[in-house]
């Protein structure tokens, strides 16, 4: 049901903040965030204005872009913390403590009632204030969920706009999610958000298993980036529920997507992952001689993805020793060259011959029609 609903907090000035490489200056921020925007994801979240006064000068600037998109910013559950964020003219506040053992014992010291207590009386002074709040649990999948569902159902009576589930450490399995999910489904009438770091690859699995299991909203930053090895990539997001449905992220500029991955990665100092959805080097390069003949006949056989959908182009390496005949036709086509079939055979033995002594080219390859093609061949 929500999987046609579902919305994108876009955590890259936020959670992406908390990426080693990541020290965004004000004009970055801004940059980041006219993307996003124009990429259409429905909110963005920005670091806590209590981090550092640039912190909350920028979350006043971005505030006050009047972007299409809701502007959410971050804080920990105090009172002090929800005014600051106030202060700055973001339409939302997005609240968070932990709950697990460790975090209470080890960080903040409360029990669940006195959380309780605590996040009665933050989202109260939040909502009073006619702004949106959701509350969120870190390290939710270490926490019981006994008190997990005490905590959610009482600040869901109280008329919090969204609860958050937090998978801070990456270790939740995409059945977790969905049974932890389903079941706060049931529990709760406000929208549910999730959360999932990466640490064990799931991340993108997780998110996919919450929105099918009720969530409204998940969250993503541009490549993953975040805390050790990140979240849920926004661009993993979309090519996970394009594989599902493209109808699912119609709503979205898919051809922004390789702008804002790259754009993010140079700011933050690494290159876009070969092997990235959507967006990697090789995410549409086809390679051994089956694949190459059947891409090259119907591009369905080997691509769930359209790469057109993101305005780029599929690409089928033929100077390989992999190579097959029929690539290899297509590229004498492609260069105007008038070989019959058995021909076309011929060179092909040649190349993968010629590709078992060393690495081969495109250039190689053409050499090679080129002579066939004006009676050189041997
Ligand atoms: C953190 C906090 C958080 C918060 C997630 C949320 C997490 O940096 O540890 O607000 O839902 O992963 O728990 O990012
Ligand atoms: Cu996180």
């Amino acid at each position: 049901m929500t999987l046609q609903q579902f919305a994108i907090i876009e955590s890259t000035l936020r959670e992406g903040e908390q990426f080693v490489g990541a020290s965004f200056t004000t004009a970055q921020k801004i940059e980041i965030a006219r993307l996003l925007d124009a990429f259409g994801v429905e909110c963005l979240e920005l670091t806590s204005p209590l981090a550092s006064p640039q912190s909350y000068e920028d979350a006043k600037t971005i505030a006050g872009l009047g972007l299409h998109c809701h502007i959410l910013t971050h804080i920990r559950c105090r009172i002090e913390d929800a005014q600051k964020a106030i202060d700055t003219g973001v339409d939302g506040v997005d609240i968070v403590i932990g709950t697990s053992s460790l975090l209470r014992q080890f960080s903040h010291g409360k029990s669940i009632d006195e959380i309780i207590d605590l996040a009665l009386e933050v989202i109260s002074f939040v909502r009073s204030q006619g702004v949106q709040v959701r509350f969120s649990t870190e390290d939710s999948f270490r926490s019981d969920p006994r008190d997990l569902f005490r905590i959610y159902e009482a600040v869901d009576r109280i008329g919090v706009h969204r609860v958050g589930i937090a998978d801070t450490v990456g270790v939740a399995t995409p059945r977790q999610v969905y049974d932890l999910v389903r079941e706060l489904r049931g529990r709760v009438a406000c929208d549910i958000e999730f959360h999932g770091h990466n640490d064990s690859g799931c991340a993108i699995a997780n998110a996919y298993e919450a929105l099918d299991a009720g969530a409204t909203h998940v969250d993503t930053t541009v490549l993953g980036i975040g805390e050790r090895n990140g979240i849920t990539p926004l661009g993993g997001l979309i090519a996970r529920l394009y594989a599902t449905d493209p109808a699912l992220v119609a709503k979205y500029d898919l051809p922004l997507l390789r702008t804002i991955d790259t754009t993010v990665a140079q700011m933050v100092g690494v290159d876009v992952p070969f092997n990235n959805y959507i967006t990697g080097i090789t995410a549409f390069t086809h390679k051994a001689g089956i694949h190459a003949k059947a891409i090259l006949n119907n591009p369905e056989t080997y691509e769930i993805i359209n790469p057109q959908a993101f305005g780029l182009t599929r690409y089928v390496s033929i100077a390989h020793r992999l190579t097959g005949w029929n690539a290899i036709k297509n590229r004498a086509e492609q260069l105007g060259l008038t070989l019959d079939d058995t021909q076309i055979k011929i060179v092909t033995e040649h190349i993968k011959a010629l590709a078992d002594e060393k690495p081969i080219s495109l250039t190689d390859v053409d050499a090679l029609l080129y002579r066939w093609a004006n009676g050189e061949g041997v």
